[in-house]
């Protein structure tokens, strides 16, 4: 605790709550920590990294020259894509002023969209026999996107449900989610990320598979067997298909995966170990010393499945290969390889000169630098050991959580229980460890407010990485916001890493909870502003084809907006009919978007400019019901309105 001793002096009055904080924090770590004889927790933080942290950095952008306060009707440079967290959804940032420009609804129902109200949004989410949704709660934590020749490209997102193991794609033309699949015989998938190239056929540079890491080991299947046998619980490492999003392969795995990292040459993915033990308890979790970074052969997996070496579980027909150490002594021919990492480790990124995985310590107050090259000799049995292939572990601070990097060389890395970044350079750092103990590699540390998580940096994982701006989401924000209660939003800060010093630039409020996010470019997307018509099957294309059909009980009305009106200026139904209502919007105005909402029928969701939407239910109530525009649209939107009429 030397550091927080030394730095405390420097500490205005108000920033006694963040030791009050840090102390809290670290409180209910000792817990566990103290259960196994723990000590690196409390360590001090290495002589390296002994650089007192700056003052408090004033708000405004005084240096570096990033200007957070856009003027009125100027654009933002960046987008962030945010994921939502319990919100189930997706959120789109504008960046550096931080502004939320969109949601996109995902996993969860949305009723401003209609999401998990219409149709189509129902069959991507998934539902019961009865038609109604299979889940309505969701825990979105990871979000990237897809890449070619090492940078985004603009087609896809993926979001993670960590509650029900789902993986959602969000199309980045239009922003909206068109894929969700479930990942069998897996439990809290957690760590996400799609790869950036063919291990095979350097031709494909661009995104092909998107790995997800199974955090929660369970019994295979788990289905009521091995319930009180926690020595057969396992967890898994699945590769969905990125186009048609079905699951490719799993490996069945020791220990469990957490976050998630894929290589620039597409050989190599990875995952964060925070519990080799297989413990099912948080004190076994903590009881070993090193946990691991797993690496994954994704050429070998690949070619174990189409050789037939794999076995399948329960229902699931998807090939699953054997990935546990037991399984994988031969380099030449092991599937995996686990890289030992100190103590329950937390995030793995790579490094944007492609060369380095970087995991960070959590318990341990280390970084992690594992060399990719050399765990492929080891692969091909060009190198002994596999832990040769750490080329630093270095002290960096209090619980290290995740790294971004500016593309200069330099790391930064989230200190949870120290509230800080610390700015470190990862080629010092190797230096260090290989021995030349007088190499600073600590550049700088800046106070975040307070106890950050993840952290990106802008085009940070990419190979465009330009060091510009950094993102922290901090896990508490207390007392920077107007009280609301006893929920505090979080705190998402915004600093300048343009300089040598890293500069505070904004604070935040996001509803909780943020965890990761991504920052790149404008210019690398092209959204589009209308849809076509031949997005959608069931297009009315023209006003003449609304109208009521029925065949018995199942009655269609078809019907159009144009501002200000609907094409019917009402519709009759029988009470006990099933009606499906298809609306298409022929307005194809930029920005020119109706709602449609049935008082009493709990309907509700709108149609963008050529968009078509349906909505099916049992009219079960007679009467006159006014479905109304809900999108302000026109002078005349309250008028904008259609009477349907229920027959008793
Ligand atoms: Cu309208």
């Amino acid at each position: 605790m030397s550091n927080k001793t030394e730095n405390s002096t420097k500490e205005t009055a108000g920033l006694g709550r963040r030791r009050f904080l840090n102390s809290a924090a670290l409180a209910g770590l000792t817990v566990g920590v103290a259960a196994c004889n723990d000590k690196p927790a409390a360590a001090p933080a290495a002589s390296g990294a002994a650089a007192p942290a700056p003052a408090p950095a004033p708000v405004a952008s005084a240096a570096g020259g990033t200007n957070v306060h856009l003027k009125p009707g100027e654009l933002d440079t960046y987008y962030g894509i945010w994921s939502g967290g319990h919100t189930g959804d997706m959120r789109i940032l504008g960046l550096p002023s931080g502004r939320e420009i969109h949601r996109v609804p995902c996993f969860v129902p949305d009723a401003l969209v209609g999401w998990g109200i219409t149709n189509e949004s129902k069959a991507v989410m998934g539902t019961k026999p009865d038609g109604s949704l299979k889940y309505t709660v969701a825990d979105t934590h990871h979000t990237h996107a897809s890449y070619k020749d090492g940078n985004y490209d603009g087609r896809y997102a993926w979001i993670n449900d960590k509650i029900n193991s789902r993986i959602a794609r969000v199309r980045l033309d239009y922003f909206v989610c068109d894929k969700i699949t479930e990942l069998p015989n897996v439990q809290g998938f957690h760590g996400i990320f799609p790869d950036k190239a063919d291990p095979v056929d350097p031709a494909i540079n661009y995104t092909t598979r998107v790995f997800c890491g199974g955090e929660f080991a369970i019994p295979l299947p788990n289905n009521g067997q091995d319930i009180n046998n926690p020595e057969k619980y396992r967890s898994m490492f699945t590769c969905v298909d990125a186009e048609s999003m079905e699951v490719r392969w799993q490996v069945l795995i020791d220990g469990n995966c957490d976050l998630t990292a894929t290589s620039y040459d597409g050989k190599l993915a990875a995952t964060n170990q925070y519990n080799v033990e297989n413990g099912i308890h948080y004190e076994d979790m903590m009881s070993a010393e090193r946990d691991a970074c797993l690496f994954f052969n994704i050429a070998r997996i690949e070619e174990a499945v189409k050789a037939g070496k794999f076995k399948t579980i329960g229902s699931s027909k998807v090939p699953v290969v054997d990935g546990t150490r037991e399984a994988n002594k031969d380099p030449k021919t092991a599937l995996t390889a686990y890289v030992s990492v100190p103590k329950n480790p937390h995030g793995v990124n790579a490094s944007p000169d492609a060369k380095y995985f970087i995991c960070a310590g959590k318990l341990s107050p280390t970084a992690t630098v594992i060399e990719l090259a050399k765990v492929l000799d080891w692969f091909d049995g060009k190198m002994e050991k596999l832990d040769d292939a750490i080329v630093a572990e270095v002290e960096i601070g209090l619980g290290p959580l995740h790294t971004a990097f500016d593309g200069r060389g330099n790391a930064y890395t989230t200190l949870f229980l120290d509230s800080q970044v610390v700015k470190w350079n990862v080629d010092a750092a190797i230096k260090f460890h290989a021995g030349d103990k007088s190499v600073k590699y600590v550049v700088d540390r800046l106070d975040v407010h307070y106890q950050p998580g993840h952290i990106n940096g802008s085009q940070s994982e990419t190979r465009a990485a330009d060091g510009k701006i950094l993102a922290v989401g901090c896990k508490f924000s207390k007392d920077r916001f107007l009280p609301v209660g006893p929920l505090h939003p979080e705190n998402e800060q915004l600093i300048d890493i343009s300089g040598e010093k890293m500069v505070l630039l904004a604070d935040h409020p996001v509803r909780g909870e943020p965890h990761d996010f991504i920052i790149f470019k404008r210019d690398l997307l092209k959204p589009k502003q209308v849809y076509s018509h031949d997005d959608f099957p069931l297009a009315i294309t023209d006003p003449k084809e609304s109208g009521v059909t029925r065949n018995g009980k199942k009655v269609t009305v078809k019907i159009t907006s144009q501002a200000p009106a609907f094409s019917l200026r009402e519709f009759t139904v029988k009470k006990g009919d099933e009606v499906t209502l298809i609306l298409t919007n022929l307005d194809k105005i930029e920005d020119l978007t109706h709602g449609f909402a049935i008082p009493n029928y709990n309907v509700n969701f709108i149609v963008n400019p050529l968009e078509t939407k349906s909505v099916t239910f049992i009219a079960d109530k007679p009467g006159v019901f006014w479905a109304y525009c809900t999108h302000f649209c026109h002078a005349l939107h309250l008028e904008m309105r259609t009477r349907m009429i229920v027959e008793p």
